[in-house]
């Protein structure tokens, strides 16, 4: 018997079946049972399809890395040494109430995880407000598509990633991408673009980098890192010369396009084009594609979203899309491609900072008075707006900030911008707890280090990119000595003496967040386990057992109280870090296909390739520089250096070099300029001096 689930990674969340090799049937397969991943070829998602690191996800199941007991730092040696778990949970919960009662409760802070599944994280996200009466809570989706979020919200009223089906892009003109290297980051989701170019439609890719994905498409541009606002300016701007603007469209269904328009008045093709290196007959030429195609979509992924102007990159996209009358259409709109498995569900249940369940804003009256309903704790015992990740992790070490910090779900030493300061500032905290599958870089510096399960011995919910919410369901018992998170926050919980009860039932969990979500945006409501196994996932909002769910989105009405999507005027500004004399180079990052995030889960499968970190680099540059291809280079920012070797590829920009953050370093030398509205950091540009390591004299530095 195989068991359908999904896989433990990217927000595709691709079905799979999971067998044990020998062909034994019990359920769950014994802890030792060797497991084999199988198709599951009638998931709509993927297919049956999966990329290399869904196939070897097996990989971290009897490793011999994997935590198995929990790990508390010794005061004699300093060592991480091992104990039980009634010895450790003890341990925390005294040193969190001694926190508590010298500093008040927002001396503790709790870091979540997009990975989490949806019943975690609406636990993490009660227990930190209930259990112990933080405000300090957030994610690292803040890190993630916070940008996009902030501004889908304020545009359309709602932030639902893809308001619509990803296979629906196999239906539409044209397809832009704005940043997104889905080629890479979600190879079965490339099949609708081939699927669409079949079909005679056009495939956009904007990226600094020409990448697998922008092999696959009609139309390249390759502007200057930090530029695609000024970029989207002038598309809009020249789709209003051309006479473009679906004026019914924007009547009807829109406010505040004067305004827009006004704005893009003097972004003429050939200003954007010394801002952004695309040449103006290309921008032209993309402003006529978009202004004559039937239906068309824009989607935005980390490349326009991780900008200290992130956000508003996105409503600059967005703008292009209303102005021609794509949103709330079927087959058209715009959309972004979230991240992390469970990136979408994520922000809906309650670990960011200013969110309760069902996407309810944390000072909203009426949202206070129905989640603390639904809890039974009194409204008013609810805390307030707490800091955002980066801004917690900040505090760290100031009289007024976080002095113990549980970590759920993230590698911040290797994920974070600015990553040598962030490392630091664990340094000023009383108590960093960390659990992890792995002794991942952040459970390494803990004191307490807490072992759970994963994702094959565990059962729960996810949120696709699509809005759907899919079952991921144990295949095989976990070994001896793990615990699930949500066991860990019930056993804490009893231990603080919580108000209220915590259960580690994933299904009773997700009953309550349920009744949690009911009424608010993202309604959980009429969703089971049961209708999710039926049905192949079911599209929030789904209010009642009798609604069919959700799909598709805002085709009658967009999510703000009036039903009409708002316009914003925003300006470019470009990156924060513009490069001059001393770091005369852009500096962009992000990821490959064999490895996964901080790297803390797919470094470990022995199947996958880990080459290590390198430095994409144009060969003029590296002419300039006489480097070779091979050689190490040592790149230095304001904030730290790395070094790695050299790339020489000339599909990047002569101007730009990337490195991917799957390793220790490229986090050095990010900065950590934070986006405005959404508190997103600058992880996709900034300045950087680009030297060999060794020097002239072949001695190395
Ligand atoms: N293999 C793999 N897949 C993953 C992940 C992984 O770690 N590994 N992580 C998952 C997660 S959490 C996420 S968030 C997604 C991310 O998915 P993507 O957003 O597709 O991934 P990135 O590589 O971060 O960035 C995409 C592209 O943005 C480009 N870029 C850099 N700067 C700019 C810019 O200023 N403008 C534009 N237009 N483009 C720019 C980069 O060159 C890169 O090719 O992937 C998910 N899938
Ligand atoms: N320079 C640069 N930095 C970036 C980015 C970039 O593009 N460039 N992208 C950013 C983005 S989009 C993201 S999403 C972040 C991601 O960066 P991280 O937040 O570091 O993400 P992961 O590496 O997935 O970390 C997840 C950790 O949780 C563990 N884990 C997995 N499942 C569970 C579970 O169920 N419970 C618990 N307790 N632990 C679990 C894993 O072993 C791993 O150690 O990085 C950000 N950092
Ligand atoms: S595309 Fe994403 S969900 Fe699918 S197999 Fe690969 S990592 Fe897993
Ligand atoms: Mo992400």
């Amino acid at each position: 018997m195989a068991t359908e689930t999904h896989c433990p990674y990217c927000s595709l969340q691709c079905g799979m079946r999971l067998a044990a090799a020998t062909g034994s049937t019990q359920d769950p397969l014994p802890a030792r049972t060797a497991l084999e991943v199988r198709e599951w070829p009638e998931f709509p998602v993927n297919k049956g399809a999966l990329c290399r690191k869904g196939w070897t996800s097996t990989g971290l199941h009897r490793h011999r890395e994997r935590l198995t007991q929990p790990l508390v730092r010794s005061a004699a040696t300093g060592e991480l040494e091992p104990t039980s778990w009634e010895s450790a949970l003890d341990h925390i919960a005294s040193r969190l109430v001694a926190l508590r009662d010298e500093h008040g409760p927002d001396s503790i802070g709790v870091f979540g995880g997009g990975g989490l599944t949806n019943e975690k994280a609406y636990q993490l996200g009660k227990f930190a407000r209930v259990a112990l009466g933080t405000s300090q809570i957030d994610y690292n989706g803040r890190w993630c598509m916070s940008s996009a979020a902030s501004a889908g919200t304020r545009a359309l009223g709602l932030d639902r990633g893809l308001p619509f089906p990803l296979a629906d892009i196999e239906h539409t003109d044209v397809v832009v991408l704005v940043g997104s290297n889905l080629a890479e980051t979600m190879p079965p989701a490339a099949r609708h673009l081939a699927a669409l170019r079949a079909r005679g439609g056009q495939v956009v890719v904007i990226d600094p980098r020409r990448t697998p994905t922008a092999d696959q498409a009609d139309v390249f541009v390759q502007p200057v890192p930090g530029t695609d606002l000024a970029l989207a300016q002038a598309v809009l701007h020249q789709v209003i010369a051309d006479g473009n603007v679906d004026d019914d469209f924007v009547a009807a269904r829109t406010s505040g396009f004067a305004a827009v328009q006004e704005s893009v008045v003097s972004w003429w093709p050939e200003r954007a084009e010394r801002v952004t290196g695309v040449p103006a007959r290309e921008i032209r030429a993309l402003a006529a594609l978009l202004g004559s195609a039937e239906r068309a979509m824009v989607l935005t992924a980390r490349g326009a979203e991780q900008h200290a102007s992130g956000s508003d990159i996105v409503l600059g996209w967005i703008n292009v899309a209303l102005a021609l009358g794509m949103c709330g259409r079927e087959y058209a709109g715009y959309g972004c491609l979230t991240g992390q498995g469970n990136g979408q569900g994520g922000r809906e249940h309650g670990q960011k900072a200013d969110q309760l369940p069902g996407y309810r804003m944390i000072d909203d009256p009426a949202a206070r008075a129905h989640v603390a309903g639904v809890w039974g704790v009194a409204p008013e015992s609810l805390p307030g707006k707490g800091r955002s990740a980066y801004e917690m992790l900040s505090s760290l070490g100031e009289p007024e900030g976080v002095k113990a910090l549980l970590v759920f779900g993230s590698n911040i030493v290797v994920s974070a911008p600015n990553a040598s300061f962030v490392s630091s500032q664990l340094d000023a905290l009383s108590l960093l707890v960390v659990a992890d599958i792995v002794m991942s870089e952040t459970a390494a510096r803990a004191d307490v280090v807490l072992p759970v399960t994963q994702w094959a011995e565990e059962t729960g919910t996810m949120t696709n990119l699509e809005g759907r919410v899919i079952l991921r369901q144990q295949a095989i018992t976990p070994p001896k000595g793990v615990v699930s998170d949500l066991g860990i926050l019930r056993g804490l919980a009893t231990r603080l003496s919580s108000p209220i009860e915590f259960g580690d039932d994933p299904e009773e969990v997700f009953v309550e967040l349920g009744r949690a979500s009911a009424g608010g945006r993202a309604d959980y409501a009429g969703i089971t386990y049961q209708r999710i196994r039926e049905e192949e996932g079911v599209f929030w909002p789904c209010p009642s057992a009798d609604h069919p769910g959700t799909p598709r989105m805002f085709l009658s009405s967009f999510g703000h109280p009036d039903g009409r999507a708002r316009f914003h005027a925003v300006e470019h500004r470009g990156a924060v870090e513009q490069p001059d004399d001393d770091h005369p180079v852009h500096l962009t990052t992000g990821r490959v296909l064999a490895q996964y995030q901080s790297g803390a889960q797919t470094r470990r499968v022995r199947d996958l390739p880990d080459d290590g970190p390198f430095v994409e680099i144009h060969p003029m540059l590296a002419g300039r520089l006489s480097i070779d291809d091979g050689e190490v280079l040592r790149l230095t920012t304001r904030r730290g250096a790395m070094t790695a070797p050299a790339r020489v590829v000339d599909t990047i920009r002569p101007d730009t070099v990337f490195v991917p953050f799957h390793w220790v370093g490229a986090n050095l030398l990010t900065n950590d300029a934070l986006d405005p509205a959404s508190r997103m950091p600058e992880f996709k540009a900034c300045a950087v001096a680009v030297t060999p390591a060794r020097s002239r004299s072949g001695v190395s530095e």
